[in-house]
């Protein structure tokens, strides 16, 4: 897979998808861990979903069209956020799972993690979300260059563990460096 260009499509906030016809690979994870800035990452735009230090930046579902419309990449709101309100949290995790449920075009989910964090409830809620609904999905962890080349390595394995994965599968990456971005791109044309 290259991807030649990408560019911001449209966003969501009710419960009205966008249908573009073709395959869509949404992106899933816990508020702040790096979702948007792995969007870059892939893209090689460095401002095309917009990153924040501040969490819960991504409140809606955000389409970006790779490749003039060859796939979709779908931002999610992340998850695990404390300062909102529960009717905040309710509507968003009703979007998430409007989207899971009712798209289309939906191939698979990367699920991220932070390479230094083991997984949490809501992270492991999720994995069993998509299990029960078997939708496929690839965890990655994130923010590698935040640990040393061993660290990763354990930490790839506990949180392999935690979801009861294979270690081989999981994908470290780094939005910071471009570390591990050739293999998600290969994890992309495998499913697309
Ligand atoms: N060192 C390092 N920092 C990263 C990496 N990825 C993201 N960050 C930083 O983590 C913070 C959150 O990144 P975002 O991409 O906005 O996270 P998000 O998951 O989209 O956050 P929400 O939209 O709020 O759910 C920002 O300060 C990023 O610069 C990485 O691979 N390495
Ligand atoms: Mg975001």
């Amino acid at each position: 897979m290259i991807i030649k260009n990408a560019e911001y499509v449209t966003s969501i906030v009710s419960k009205k998808l966008f249908e573009g016809g073709a395959p869509e690979i949404a992106i899933a994870g816990r508020s702040n861990v790096g979702k948007s800035s792995f969007i870059n990452m892939l893209t090689g735009r460095k401002k095309l979903a917009r990153s924040s230090s501040e969490p819960g930046r991504t409140r809606m579902l955000n389409y970006f069209s790779v490749n003039g419309g060859e796939f979709y990449l779908v931002d999610l709101p992340g998850y695990g956020y404390a300062k909102v309100t529960d009717k905040e949290r309710d509507s968003w995790k009703g979007l998430i799972e409007f989207y899971l449920q009712k798209s289309a075009g939906l191939k698979f989910v990367f699920l991220i993690v932070d390479v230094r964090r083991e997984p949490t409830d809501l992270d492991l809620q999720l994995a069993q979300y998509f299990e029960y609904y078997e939708i496929p999905y690839v965890l990655v962890a994130t923010k590698a260059d935040k640990l040393s080349r061993s660290a990763c390595k354990n930490a790839v394995t506990a949180i392999a563990k935690g979801f009861n994965q294979d270690p081989e599968k999981v994908l470290l990456v780094s939005s910071l460096n471009g570390a591990g971005r050739d293999a998600v791109l290969a994890a992309i044309s495998e499913r697309i």
